[in-house]
């Protein structure tokens, strides 16, 4: 006879560390080993469980009862351990506290809204395209993945002029904090009290300019959607995800692009493609690399189960990578293909918010350069960013032949 507490014992258990350099480089192999290891598999390195299979990792994420967020999205457990700053209301909260929050950030950043930014993002998108072009060849990360959400987000948001060039460091710090505590995550933390206090400040009502996403959080408070006190939260939240996670996914459409040369020409033929390019790339190389939750109760996976308490890792990357989901080719670049449902944006309550915006921002600058240009090559090596929970890249040296 079997009990629950015999079964973790009988589950596959992987010694690797999915936070060291080599991994986090190159996470496909890890990826591979996980996923043919079983649905469930333990990583005794960080007493952790382990999900890299898409089926299970989308059920997991559809679980919010059972996978709770409450207690942490990174591997920190905040019942147990002090969480580095404020846990997020929205990303590191349950039901019933989650709800009416996350309503009124959907209606913060409802369609409705994304659209009307549509004209101006265009035009700063088309600008930028042609500066591109005109230089013939640039830096695809430093030069226009950076360079296009900084100059459109913040003004959306509403953020003061100065220390904007706080945003990534933030963003940089508040990925490496999900991870374990190691090198990449002291780094940050080390660094991280006067990025803080900008953010922090930034996200006062008197600091956010009218018309943009941070008054319309603070509207949202005077109308009682919900309180005054968590309207900077909210603020937060958005500079937290709302930069590096586009940053990231523009650097890594550019890079599948330009190293599969044969896929931008389908893109330079049909501009339209683009918001599929995108897609295909999220899946291909997902920027939010893996999530953490916790089981709120004893939680039957595949045959086991994951006993109550336990820090469970749901690798997003490998779930977009797994042949039992996306076949065969699973690892192949396709712009062509269906990648739509992939969870590169999570899935569930929990999904991410901001999807609208960050789709509106790579579909106007990758189609503003897919008109434009006819061939991209990389013009040198890719040097890979590392982050605990981004996958990306520091440079993608390109070049490009104008249409
Ligand atoms: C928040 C998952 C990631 C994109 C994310 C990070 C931070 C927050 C939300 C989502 O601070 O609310």
């Amino acid at each position: 006879m079997t009990t629950p507490t015999d079964l973790p014992a009988t589950l596959p258990s992987l010694p690797d560390d999915p936070f060291d350099a080599g991994v986090l480089t190159d996470p496909y192999p890890f990826h591979r080993r996980l996923r043919d290891a079983g649905p469930l598999a333990l990583l005794p390195r960080h007493n952790l469980h382990a999900m890299g299979r898409f089926d299970e990792v989308k059920a997991a994420l559809g679980d919010w009862a059972t996978f709770v967020s409450g207690r942490g999205a990174g591997l920190a457990d905040f019942a147990r351990d002090k969480p580095w700053r404020p846990p997020s209301l929205l990303l590191e909260a349950d039901p019933p506290a989650h709800t009416a929050v996350r309503s009124a950030m959907n209606g913060v950043l409802a369609p409705r809204e994304i659209r009307a930014l549509r004209a101006g993002f265009t035009q700063v998108a088309e600008e930028i395209a042609q500066h591109l072009v005109e230089r013939g060849a640039f830096d695809a990360v430093r030069d226009l993945a950076e360079v296009y959400p900084l100059r459109v987000f913040p003004d959306a948001v509403g953020l003061p002029a100065t220390g904007r060039e706080n945003l990534l460091p933030y963003g940089s710090l508040a990925f490496n904090a999900f991870g374990p505590d190691n090198e990449l995550r002291r780094a940050a933390l080390a660094s991280a009290a006067p990025v803080q206090d900008w953010i922090l400040a930034s996200c006062q009502r008197d600091a956010l300019a009218p018309g943009g996403f941070g008054a319309r959080i603070w509207a949202a408070a005077d109308r009682g959607d919900i309180t005054h006190e968590q309207a900077p939260m909210l603020v937060r939240s958005l500079l937290s995800a709302g930069v590096d996670t586009t940053v990231h996914g523009l650097a890594n459409t550019m890079y599948a692009l330009a190293s599969h040369p044969g896929q931008w020409e389908l893109l330079h033929e049909q501009p339209r493609l683009a918001a599929f390019a995108f897609d295909e790339a999220l899946r291909w190389e997902s920027p939010v690399q893996t999530f953490f939750r916790t089981t709120a109760r004893d939680a039957p996976v595949a045959g086991a189960v994951i006993p109550a308490g336990s820090k469970v890792l749901l690798f997003l990357g490998s779930a977009n990578r797994d042949p039992r989901r996306w076949g065969a080719d699973a690892d192949q670049f396709d712009v062509r293909r269906r990648a739509a449902g992939h969870v590169a944006f999570g899935m569930g309550i929990h999904q991410c918010v901001g999807q609208p915006l960050a789709r509106l921002e790579a579909e106007l600058v990758l189609a503003a350069l897919a008109r434009r240009v006819r061939r991209v090559e990389l013009a040198g090596t890719p040097v890979p960013r590392l982050n605990n929970t981004l996958k990306g890249w520091a440079s993608v040296p390109v070049r490009v032949e104008p249409a």
